[in-house]
């Protein structure tokens, strides 16, 4: 037996469709003795029964047959998305070629005029059951592929996700989940230049809490990170969306206010120093209490140059809190820091009105 086809293991099944049974006959012992399985019907109706309950490889369809006839046929199983794919071979009675295009146009593959030539047949058989292996396999490769960029996609989410991560760990101070310093510089870098280009004001705050190495020697460690994480939480709360918090020491704090005067940058700060005075920070032996100094500048002042001097500014006016009694918010360049700093410049210190002290 000849081999029906290549790449299957089992025999192609081929329909054939004729009103005479003779035809069918001749054409059945024709393929079986090629090796190929068939199957017969005896009209459209009875054909498209046979090709919806166990689609064949191939049909070998009469084009001339009472009731439905083969090219309603051929467009009723074209029209079937499940079907389409089964190659079509059209048995026109003659060489006429308003019949063929009438066949092409119900959507057969090929064509054999009766009365039919055997070799020319099996020819045309072999083609399209290749055709139609090859469908099936273009078919397979398609899903394969679907299947293969489906999992690219994911893949691809999965890698995003786990960049973004990564990317929030190298910003991020792992106590507090503020910005580390690293990042609260770059963020510094980036207004200063913004605030420059749009003539915007920035304001610097930064933040120290007072006596808290005694909160580690007295209460331990892990009571100082649990004071140092709900005050990083009060900062959160007191700032606005769009200012910018980093933890740029041990407890030591900076923040950025885009858009911000001198003023408004004080009023932040005292409303954080006065939260942070009213909390009583828990701890498994009972409360305990602690007070915020700050220092504030702000850009653009005569006095400051460029980011790194805003920030030194900044971290004066809080060095003068300090000295001055802690509890305090002391602005850059106030009667009360040039008198504590000892540069007593007459101008500033009357244009200016002072830094705020503690509420009684
Ligand atoms: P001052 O009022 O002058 O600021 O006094 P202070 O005690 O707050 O300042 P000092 O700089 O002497 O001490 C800071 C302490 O902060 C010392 C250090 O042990 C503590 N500290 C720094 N980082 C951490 C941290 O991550 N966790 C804890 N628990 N303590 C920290
Ligand atoms: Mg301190
Ligand atoms: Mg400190």
């Amino acid at each position: 037996l000849a081999r029906a086809e290549r790449d299957a293991e089992r025999p192609s099944r081929i329909l054939i469709v004729d009103d005479h049974e003779d035809n069918i006959e001749v054409l059945r012992a024709r393929l079986q003795a090629l090796g190929y399985e068939t199957a017969s019907a005896r009209d459209g109706h009875e054909a498209i029964a046979a090709v919806q309950q166990h689609p064949p490889d191939l049909i070998l369809l009469d084009v001339m047959m009472p009731g439905l006839d083969g090219n309603e046929v051929a467009r009723r199983i074209k029209a079937d998305p499940e079907l389409r794919r089964i190659p079509i071979i059209m048995q026109t009675a003659l060489e006429s070629v308003e019949s063929k295009v009438a066949g092409l146009d119900a959507g057969a593959d090929d064509f054999v005029t009766k009365p039919i030539n055997f070799t020319e047949l099996t020819a045309r058989v072999k083609a399209m059951l290749r055709l139609g292996s090859m469908q099936r396999e273009l078919t397979r490769a398609n899903a394969d592929l679907a299947k293969l960029n489906a999992e690219l996609e994911k893949a691809n989410a999965d890698l995003a996700q786990a960049n973004a991560e990564l990317n929030r760990v190298a910003v991020t101070d792992g106590l507090t989940g503020l910005y580390n310093r690293r990042h609260i510089e770059d963020r510094l870098q980036e207004m200063f230049e913004h605030s420059r280009r749009l003539h915007e004001p920035l304001a610097c705050v930064m933040f120290d809490l007072d006596q808290f190495k005694s909160v580690n020697d007295t209460y331990g460690h892990q009571v100082g990170d649990k004071v140092l994480r709900e005050f990083a939480d009060v900062i959160r709360g007191v700032a606005r969306e769009v200012d910018r918090i980093g933890r740029f020491g041990g407890e030591e704090f900076l923040v950025l206010l885009p858009g911000t005067v001198l003023d408004a940058a004080v009023t932040f700060a005292e409303r954080a120093r006065q939260q942070v005075e009213a909390i009583e920070f828990e701890h498994e032996g009972g409360t305990l209490r602690r007070t915020l100094s700050a220092g504030v500048a702000a850009w653009p002042h005569p006095r400051i140059k460029d980011r790194s001097q805003l920030v030194k500014a900044a971290d004066d006016a809080l060095y003068a809190a300090k000295a001055l009694g802690r509890n305090r918010v002391v602005r850059f360049d106030s009667r009360e820091f040039n008198e504590y700093v000892g540069e007593g410049d007459e101008q500033l210190a009357n244009s200016n009105s002072g830094g705020i002290r503690p509420g009684a």
